[in-house]
Parts: C-alpha cells; structure tokens; sequence
C-alpha cells in the first residue's frame, strides 16, 4: 500500500506492535475495550467493566468528563498547537502558576513533557545541569531504588528496579545503584503505612561512603511504590531518605506519577507525608489522561540554581516538540477545575477507610499472602502457582471476565480506582475480586 487510503479491517490484530503485552496470546484471545464512562469500560458487545484501576493509574476524575472535553474542543478551535521553545502561548503559563499554587513547599516550577519516562528522563537531567551549574559537575551518579517503577526511557530504566524491564536492554546509564526495596515480610497485611523498615534508607549512607557524596546527584524514589504490587512507605522511611539527602547536599527526586493528583488523599505524596522533594515527576492524573501529559516540578531553588550566565543562554538544553502542548494544557487546567470543585482529594481522603476495610476483607481467601493499601489504592500478593505471574495473569483474566479491571504485576494485583468512585461501586469491586481469588484456586 503506497497511500494511506487503506480502510481499516475490523478483526485484523496483526499490525499493532502492542506495548507491554503478550501479543500472540492476546491476538488469539483479545480483550476489547470500546466504551467508557464514569467508571466503567464497555467491551464492544457491549458487556459493563467496572474500572478498578482508572485506567492505568490515571483517570482519577472518571471517564469521559464533559468539561475537560469541551476545554479541549475549544482550545483545538482556537490554536491547534504551538511550540514552546523561544515562544510560549498563555495556557501554559496559566497552568504552570495553578501547579505551583496547588504544589507544597517552595516547588512552584513546572515543566513539560508528554508523559511519565519524559517526565523521569527530564527530571535525571535537570539534576545533572542544577550540579554543573553550580560547580558540582562531578555528580552524576544517581541512585534508585529494587523494584522501583521509573518509566522506560534509557534514564528510567536505569534508575528503576524491575528486572524485565532493565534485563533485556543491556546498556544503561553508568554509574546507577539502587537502595533495597521495602518490601518486608513483617508488615504482611498493614493497613496504611507499615511499621518496619524505616532503617532501610540507611543504606544511602553506605553508598555515600562507597563512592563519596560529590560523585552523586539524586536519589529517585516513588513515594509509595505502585507497578511493583504497591509498596505503601514505612513510617519514618521517607523522612530518613530526606534527611540524608540534605546532609550530603544529594537532590531527592519523588517520582509521583501515580501517587500525584489525589490517589493518597491529597494532592501529593509530598504533602501527605509531609517530605518535600527537590524535583517532583508526574503524568497520568495531571490530564485524567485525555491528551498525554507529563511534567517535572522543581524547587525554587533548583530553578533559580540555573539562572546563572547570560541571559541570552538557554539554561536547559532539554524539551520536546509538545513540551506544554496546548490541548494537554487545556485539559490539565480542566482538570485542575474539576478536582477543586468536586473536592476529589478529599473524597479520595474520604472514602480510604472504606476502601482499606474492603481490600483488607480478602485476608484469608485462598493464596492470599499480602494485602497493603493507602490512600484510594491497594495491592494484593497471591501465592505463585507455577513461573510466576501465572497466578497474577489468572487473577487479571478471570477478574475481567467476571466484570473487574485490575492490574497484574507478577502474582500480585492492584487496583486504583477513580477517585469518584462510590462506596457501593467499591463494594463490588472487592466481591468481584474476592470471586476472582475463590475462582483461580
Ligand atoms: N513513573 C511511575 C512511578 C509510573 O508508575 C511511569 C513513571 C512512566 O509513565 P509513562 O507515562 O511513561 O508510562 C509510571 C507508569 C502498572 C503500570 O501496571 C504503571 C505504569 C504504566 C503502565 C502500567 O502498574 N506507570
């Protein structure tokens, strides 16, 4: 085909390269999905999924918002698209003050990107720059964290912790180690933060003493850990990892692109465990993933930490062509809109007992080993049943087929609902998620 005339041909699964998926065993058995609304997903025949999972962590006010729809349609009438680079338009600005409003502490910058890798990517390479910037261009090594989530660019890879998604793909940056994970089997079954592990930061100590505090820009952490099965913070952890950072003059990255935009009660993880990072990663709820969006939040003083030399010079040599692209824009300042007038973060806030009560209701069905939760999300850990993930694929396929979407992460499953979610609705998530775990036995 030498033109692009060609009709679509219903049935034919061949040519999508899909991400993240089994291709061949899905094109064999393809899970469809054609409707959305609130919170529900329609197959194309027409069968009713609850979304458990807002998407992908991402679709915190519910599908299908009229506002956001109708801020995108007029901005697309007006101006389709404009470049941010030596030129700006005022939506962006518009929305990077109402960020910084809404933003604890003194993070009140905003750039940005298209989605969270962007968003981590960008974030890595502001470090390294606010270093060289001042003097301290030895820094460049960065620190993550086993079984962190950073998103799939080279940089994110590199810093995150899921052996599939970095084993693969040999090369990466040099000069990455990461802290251990706070996945401890003495807080099995906590409800909200676990008790245990907060000394576990203290192995940042050990790679400072490895390889001296000048030789490291950042450590990159998601406050609360959410593709890896959700890994709710230890007390005490994230305000060690803080203090540490401070002494040996290491930025501190939050990578809140799931925990950003209400999930955990309020509008940040930052502000809920009251740990301001230095630089900030978000996406998905920033946009309630109408129009692809990420971002990077920075301290004042990090940004004002570049404003140095000429002011002819461009101070970052970084962006994308649809860095603040002006539909994303328009549907993130919608957004904005909606979570102010339906008070989502509270109702995220509100509705977390009741959310916690449910999930920790699954305790004691069959190959149930875990269940953790915080704030509007949880995870759940299944005895393994053979590789593993057979038992976490049986949980996301059997859950669909009975009406649920859920998360798969190995033998582990989680699920985020949208923030508007009713008590009623969370109801039956947990009895269909509860049938799921007796059915796959
Ligand atoms: N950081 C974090 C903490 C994430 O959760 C990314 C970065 C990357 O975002 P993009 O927009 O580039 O995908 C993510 C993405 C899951 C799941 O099943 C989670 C994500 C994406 C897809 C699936 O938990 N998180």
């Amino acid at each position: 085909m030498t033109s692009p005339t060609s009709k679509p041909v219903a049935n034919n699964l061949d040519a999508f390269f899909m991400p993240f998926t089994a291709n061949r065993q899905f094109k064999k058995n393809p899970r469809m999905l054609a409707k959305a609304k609130g919170v529900h997903y329609w197959t194309p025949e027409g069968r009713k999924i609850i979304d458990g999972t807002a998407g992908l962590w991402c679709v915190n006010a519910g599908h299908g918002r009229e506002e956001i729809k109708e801020a995108i349609l007029k901005q697309l009438d007006e101006m389709d698209y404009a470049p941010s680079f030596q030129m700006g338009h005022p939506k962006a600005f518009e929305l990077a003050a109402r960020h910084a409003a809404l933003l604890p502490g003194d993070l009140n910058h905003a750039f940005y990107c298209n989605s969270g890798s962007e968003a981590v990517d960008s974030a890595l390479k502001i470090a390294l720059a606010y270093h060289r910037a001042n003097g301290q261009g030895t820094r460049t090594r960065f620190i993550g964290r086993e079984r962190g989530y950073h998103g799939v660019g080279f940089g994110g890879i590199s810093v995150g912790g899921m052996v599939n998604n970095r084993k693969w793909f040999g090369a990466m940056l040099p000069g990455v180690d990461h802290l251990p994970h706070t996945h401890l089997p003495q807080n099995a079954f906590s409800k909200g933060q676990p008790e245990h592990g907060a000394e576990l930061a203290d192995a940042l100590e050990g790679i400072v003493g490895l390889h001296d505090a000048s030789n490291i820009a950042a450590v990159i952490v998601e406050p609360c850990a959410g593709s890896t099965g959700y890994l709710p913070p230890p007390k005490g952890y994230l305000e060690r990892l803080r203090q540490i950072c401070d002494k040996h003059g290491i930025l501190l990255i939050f990578d809140e692109v799931i925990t950003g935009f209400g999930r955990l009660g309020t509008s940040f993880a930052a502000e809920k465990f009251g740990v301001i990072p230095d630089l900030m990663t978000v996406a998905k709820g920033i946009s309630n993933a109408t129009v692809p969006m990420g971002g990077v939040f920075v301290r004042k003083p990090i940004y004002e930490g570049l404003m140095h030399g000429p002011e002819s010079a461009m101070e970052l040599f970084h962006g994308y062509t649809y860095s603040a692209h002006p539909l994303a824009c328009a549907a993130a300042s919608a957004v904005l809109d909606i979570y102010r007038d339906e008070n989502l973060f509270e109702r995220s806030a509100e509705l977390s007992p009741y959310w916690e009560q449910g999930i920790h209701s699954l305790k004691g069905l069959p190959n149930v080993l875990d269940i953790r939760n915080l704030g509007l999300a949880g995870g759940i850990d299944l005895a393994p049943s053979g590789p593993v993930g057979t038992r976490g694929y049986a949980a996301f396929t059997k859950a669909f087929e009975l009406g649920l979407m859920v998360r798969q992460s190995g033998d582990a499953i989680a699920m985020s609902p949208p923030l508007v979610i009713e008590k009623a609705q969370i109801d039956e998530i947990i009895d269909i998620t509860a049938k799921t775990i007796k059915a796959i036995a």
